[in-house]
């Protein structure tokens, strides 16, 4: 892996996975061919920096063990032919000649069919070719990251699609540039996500976390304290994304107080989308001026359509059309100063952030060399005292504003996460929320005893689960590499 081109997602010729082994003799089974090639995806835990990618700030994930795996056989006619090893995922097929058909809907009562995830992955990868392409693809798909759980299922699913995609077609992409094309074919799902799950897909690498920045994308990486394991517990509620329009409403309500702040600052922005951050930047104030100009001009608890038009000088036909989404369109009442509150500290939480792991690698290189005593202390006091400690607190007022600015959190995940405290454990909701997980920041040497804890006090005693399953609900984990291929012809 390591004499390939760092931009070029790897391609290997051997695996010991013995997942990936199983699932090529599975399709060999079903299909009575070979697969001619596999491509792995991982899926993610986002450390900090919560619903702020699509606000346009910086973001801390690192890719997990668990994946989306496909098995891809090429075949002449042009067709896509899809099947899931797990029973409950439908068999599907269409004709991919044909652009009309790629028009991507969701069932009767609006939830997405589960292959529409593929469906976007393909035809993001249709638009890179320019509908040229040289045959058909079948898809056997094997997925082991806990769906709708805020650990980007969804987006291991679209971007190992479309890599799969354009690997059978011959297309040669960048990791940066499949990134970018899967978060916008993402997007056909329904729900205007940022790009983290997509860049953190393909940008990942093992041993370190990536602190994502946006316009242009780029990855850099974070080295987490030694002393310190992250752990996600499921908080057993599920919440897919697409299937309501929770995640659009608060993408939307982030737009328009950006759209109201500019007016309010005499920042000529008419029929032009700005992001949070955009606006920072145009206004070159600090984060934290950026917080008093929100307490000035988003003064009111709730915002009401006709308070916003007015705000904006606009008709409520074009607020409708321009600002809001299908699924948003129809509501009456946004939130607007507590979600630019959540947005703008919590971009302030993933600079500290990271600003620590930074010294604290700094620090352990520092301990190892007993001459370098002065750049740690100062005056007697240690510079940094307890890193742990310090991380620990940025989690916690992340999970407290998630849960009181942004609302995105779920009993089970405030329990979680209490619970948690109570060990000395810091955790916080990962993910857009609703539901999903929590990840938390526990000492290495307190790691299994906070596991069987969680397991008891949790698991079989609040859930009632027996202790057997309540052990695949959650797991220590430390940063994975990104998206791989794997030719084996
Ligand atoms: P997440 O937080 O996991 O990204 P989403 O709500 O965005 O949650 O997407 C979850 C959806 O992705 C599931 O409801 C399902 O349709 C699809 N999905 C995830 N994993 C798989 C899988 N292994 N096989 C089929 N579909 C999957
Ligand atoms: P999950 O919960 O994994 O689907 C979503 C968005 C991210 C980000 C987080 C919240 C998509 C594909 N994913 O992730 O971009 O906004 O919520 O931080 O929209
Ligand atoms: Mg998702």
């Amino acid at each position: 892996m390591n004499n390939q081109r760092h931009d070029e997602i790897p391609i290997l010729k051997t695996t010991a996975d013995t997942r990936i082994n199983q699932l090529n003799e599975k399709f060999e089974e079903e299909f009575g061919i070979k697969p001619d090639f596999t491509v792995k995806v991982p899926g993610r835990v986002n450390i900090i920096g919560e619903h702020i990618d699509y606000c346009g700030y910086p973001v801390l994930p690192m890719a997990l063990e668990q994946s989306i795996l496909i098995a891809v056989g090429l075949i002449n006619e042009k067709d896509l032919r899809i099947r899931n090893t797990n029973s409950k995922y439908c068999k599907f097929q269409m004709d991919i000649s044909k652009p009309e058909d790629f028009d991507i809907k969701p069932d009767e009562d609006g939830k997405p069919f589960w292959y529409n995830y593929v469906l976007c992955g393909v035809k993001g990868g249709l638009e890179f070719l320019d509908r040229k392409i040289r045959g058909g693809v079948i898809f056997l798909i094997d997925g082991n990251i806990p769906p709708a759980s805020g650990l980007s299922s969804s987006s291991a699913l679209v971007s190992a699609s479309c890599l799969a995609f354009l690997h059978a077609q011959n297309a040669k992409i960048s990791k940066l540039k499949i990134a970018s094309l899967c978060a916008e074919s993402e997007r056909y799902i329904g729900t205007q996500g940022g790009g983290m799950d997509q860049a953190i897909a393909f940008l990942a690498e093992k041993s370190s976390a990536q602190y994502i920045t946006w316009n242009p994308l780029n990855a850099m990486p974070v080295s987490l304290p030694e002393n310190a394991t992250f752990v996600v517990a499921h908080s057993l509620a599920e919440a897919n994304k697409a299937a309501t329009n929770d995640f659009n409403t608060r993408v939307i309500e982030c737009r328009l107080a950006a759209k109201i702040l500019a007016a309010c600052s005499g920042i000529d922005v008419t029929k032009e989308i700005i992001s949070l951050s955009e606006l920072q930047k145009k206004l070159q104030k600090s984060l934290n001026e950026m917080l008093e100009l929100v307490t000035e001009h988003l003064a009111k608890e709730l915002y009401l359509k006709s308070d916003i038009c007015e705000l904006l000088n606009i008709p409520e036909d074009e607020l409708n059309r321009f600002y809001l989404t299908p699924n948003t369109r129809h509501l009456t009442e946004f939130k607007l100063k507590q979600r630019a509150i959540h947005v703008y500290e919590e971009a302030k939480r993933v600079d500290s952030f990271r600003y620590l792991c930074q010294h604290s690698t700094f620090k352990n290189e520092l301990s190892t060399n007993s001459n370098n005593g002065d750049l740690l202390y100062e005056n007697g006091v240690e510079k940094i005292s307890n890193i742990i400690e310090n991380l620990g607190a940025l989690m916690l007022e992340s999970h407290e504003s998630l849960k009181t600015n942004y609302e995105c959190s779920h009993d089970n995940l405030d329990r979680l996460v209490d619970l948690s405290r109570k060990m000395n454990v810091y955790a916080r909701l990962t993910g857009a929320g609703w539901g999903g997980c929590i990840v938390a920041l526990c000492p290495k040497e307190n790691v299994t005893k906070y596991i069987e804890t969680l397991i008891d006090k949790f698991y079989v005693e609040h859930c009632n689960l027996d202790r057997v399953s309540a052990r695949s609900h959650v797991f220590a984990t430390t940063p994975n590499h990104g998206a791989v291929i794997y030719n084996f012809t």
